[in-house]
């Protein structure tokens, strides 16, 4: 009793079903469901009721691209474990599955186990680790092996960034065939970073030095070739393929073009090319390098796109890339030259409400919300149904959310360890009431309750998307 948590009258939504039930968590899980007041529920006795009465009993969120402390251009992201979970949690989003870093010339282990030591303590809901593959050699494509075996499934390859994170279509092929036999799922950054260098190269050189031509180098066409490559190789090796962060309605086309001919190929978009477009590049005064992030923003139209594909399932997942640079200091180490600025933007707290706005758009409905934001990522990374609904059996991450509450994104209010928000001044109806992170309260009534420490290290089994 003493650690039984009940949740009453709310409206349950998960990617399958919604229903008026109470909700019985105890010992960290969910021990049952129960239509709401019915002979069964109200037998239920527990240490704290919740009245969710008018609000919605939601799966907590997974974010499964974040990149907390991570170095990049001369720089770290700004959101520590610590401070980036805690803004999670403050905006529905209970695990996050981060990428762990290979250096050049040195083994995935070692890579990994940094990582570990940087979230070890320190976070507030559970997560899990990608391993970023940034030199793939016979030594790394064993570790592979092991690091599945590990609860580490996934391998994020870049064909951007050459000299820092880029492998070439051989490097990428191996990854791939070794993929397709440990069972781990590639997560491909698709652009085709070598082509991109000799524009960046060019633009400088004739002064178009503004955040605006970050967007106008990294062009659709090498967005949507990359895409295409990519995809072309899986089906080579005989392995899944998952795009991270398809920005381009060309991309999109690829994607669905190779799922159309029944490929085990998916696709994640984040908020920021839902909601943001280059006329948030091109701000004045150098503020655009707020904006800079890859795949960059795209011009609005491709919005449309992305939302049709969310609808149609050509693209499965919303995830952040939660990757945050402070404007002073660190956007601004790229004033005079767009390629010095650090790329990312942060996000992390702001995607279930985001994602709310668009069901009170009209762009996606209620569980498909929670399918993109929740289950469908946990499915993709081995994690269900553990994480991403509500079922007994089920850790204990609820939201009680409040579908009718308005509020205003800001810096001012946000949680997150960054001195600007990509969203100033955008309203959204809807906001997170209450976090449950296995069962034990974490945002009451939007006060944080929780505690670096809390949150632990989750291991993953393969994708469970395929079957
Ligand atoms: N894109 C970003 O915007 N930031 C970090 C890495 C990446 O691929
Ligand atoms: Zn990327
Ligand atoms: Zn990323």
């Amino acid at each position: 009793m003493s650690n039984r948590t009940l949740i009453r009258g709310g409206l349950v939504v998960t990617a399958a079903d919604e229903m008026h039930a109470d909700v019985l968590v105890e010992d960290g899980r969910i021990a049952a469901l129960a239509a709401h007041n019915s002979p069964v529920s109200q037998t239920w006795t527990a240490a704290r009721t919740i009245d969710a009465t008018n609000k919605y009993v939601l799966p907590g969120g997974v974010d499964a691209h974040t990149h907390m402390e991570l170095p990049f251009g001369g720089t770290s992201a700004s959101d520590t474990f610590e401070t980036g979970t805690r803004a999670a949690a403050w905006g529905g989003t209970t695990t996050i599955i981060d990428f762990a870093v290979q250096s050049v010339g040195r083994a995935l282990r070692e890579g990994l186990d940094a990582w570990y030591a940087k979230a070890d303590g320190n976070c507030a809901i559970d997560y899990g680790f990608h391993m970023i593959l940034s030199d793939v050699n016979e030594q790394s494509l064993k570790e592979m092996d092991l690091l599945v075996e590990e609860g580490i499934t996934s391998f994020k390859l870049f064909m951007a960034y050459p000299g820092v994170f880029y492998s070439d279509d051989g490097q990428i092929l191996r990854a791939m065939q070794r993929s397709a036999v440990n069972g781990g799922l590639i997560m491909m950054h698709a652009e085709n970073g070598i082509a991109i260098d000799v524009l960046v190269e060019q633009a400088l050189a004739e002064g178009r030095t503004d955040p605006r031509y970050h967007g106008e180098v990294r062009k659709v066409l090498l967005e949507a070739e990359a895409t295409h490559r990519a995809i072309q190789l899986a089906r080579v090796a005989g392995a899944p393929l998952y795009v991270v962060h398809v920005s381009a309605e060309e991309a999109v086309a690829e994607l669905a073009t190779a799922r159309d001919k029944g490929l085990p190929v998916f696709g994640e978009t984040c908020p920021q090319y839902l909601f943001l477009s280059t006329d948030n590049l091109a701000e004045p005064d150098f503020e655009g390098a707020k904006y800079v992030c890859s795949t960059p923003l795209r011009p609005r139209e491709h919005q449309a796109a992305l939302w049709r594909g969310l609808r149609t399932n050509d693209l499965q997942v919303v995830s952040t890339d939660h990757c945050p640079f402070c404007f002073t200091g660190q956007k601004e180490l790229g004033r005079g030259d767009f390629s010095k600025i650090p790329n990312g933007l942060p996000g992390v707290e702001h995607r279930m409400d985001l994602l709310h706005q668009a069901v009170v758009d009209g762009h996606i409905s209620r569980r498909r919300w929670i399918e993109i934001a929740c289950a469908t990522p946990a499915r993709m990374f081995g994690l269900y149904p553990k994480k991403g609904t509500i079922a007994p059996g089920a850790d204990a991450d609820i939201v009680i959310y409040d579908p009718h509450a308005e509020q205003t994104l800001s810096v001012r209010t946000h949680h997150m360890n960054v001195d600007y928000s990509a969203y100033e001044g955008r309203r959204i109806t809807g906001q997170v009431e209450t976090v449950l992170s296995r069962g034990d309260v974490v945002i009451d009534g939007r006060t944080f309750t929780g505690r670096a420490g809390h949150g632990v290290y989750t291991p993953r089994s393969t994708c469970q998307y395929l079957n």
